[in-house]
């Protein structure tokens, strides 16, 4: 039975998701609630060596699988950390869920979309989280706040076109549910983007 609540947060990358994480962790926990943070692919044992194999630049797989595999480990995510930690009450802060599922491998891989729906019944059964920020930034911005960065992981050696047709889906899907998905303009300062989060936060 889940008593806290489930936060994501998404978007494109260099959004400035992991920036605004630890804004939104210290904001939570000066209201005195408890929250813990966590991540996709990944957030438990298992979840964390699917998601090596996803990222890793050497492996090569069919569209098909990296759905798949996104959706196990978000199944141990779900069954090992999520749902346990929101029935004790705490809250749960997810760096990334099944909207980019949608984005990522229904809008940049070109998947039908009612295959990955088909998977989202089966392994949430109908949980979603209470809110879900979607930090959007055009792609052109968000490539030049990761460009110094090393060597770059399977999905970040995609070319712009694909991080447009991502972009794309996360926006379409911000419209198809506005009540849960609140789109947040990050594309200005930091402290521009955490302010409007933190208006949003305050509603809940
Ligand atoms: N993926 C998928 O395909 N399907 C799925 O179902 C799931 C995931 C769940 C791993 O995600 C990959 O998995 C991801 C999607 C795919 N692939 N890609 N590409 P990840 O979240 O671990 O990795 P990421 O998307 O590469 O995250 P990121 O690049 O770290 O993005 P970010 O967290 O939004 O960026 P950041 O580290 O906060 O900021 C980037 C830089 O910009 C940093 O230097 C900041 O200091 C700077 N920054 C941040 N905000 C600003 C502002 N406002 N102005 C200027 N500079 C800023």
């Amino acid at each position: 039975m889940q008593k806290g609540k489930f936060i994501t947060i998404d978007g494109v990358e260099g959004a400035g998701k992991s920036t605004q994480i630890n804004f939104i962790f210290d904001y939570l926990n000066n209201k005195g609630i408890n929250v813990i943070l966590t991540r996709e692919p990944g957030g438990s044992d298992i979840g964390e060596k699917i998601r090596a194999l996803l990222l890793s630049a050497d492996s090569n797989m069919h569209s098909d699988t990296e759905l798949l595999l996104m959706f196990a480990a978000r199944n141990e995510h779900i069954h090992t950390k999520i749902l346990p930690t929101l029935a004790q009450g705490d809250w749960v802060l997810s760096d990334r869920f099944t909207d980019a599922s949608y984005a990522y491998q229904g809008g940049g891989r070109g998947l039908d979309i009612t295959r990955i729906a088909q998977l989202e019944d089966w392994v949430l059964q109908g949980f979603k989280p209470d809110m879900t920020l979607l930090l959007d930034v055009p792609v052109d911005i968000g490539m030049k706040r990761v460009a110094s960065r090393g060597a770059k992981d399977r999905i970040e050696q995609e070319d712009l076109s694909f991080f447009k047709r991502v972009r794309d889906a996360y926006i379409s899907r911000s419209e198809q549910y506005p009540k849960r998905i609140k789109l947040i303009d990050a594309s200005q300062s930091a402290e521009h983007t955490s302010a409007q989060i933190q208006t949003i936060l305050s509603t809940l």
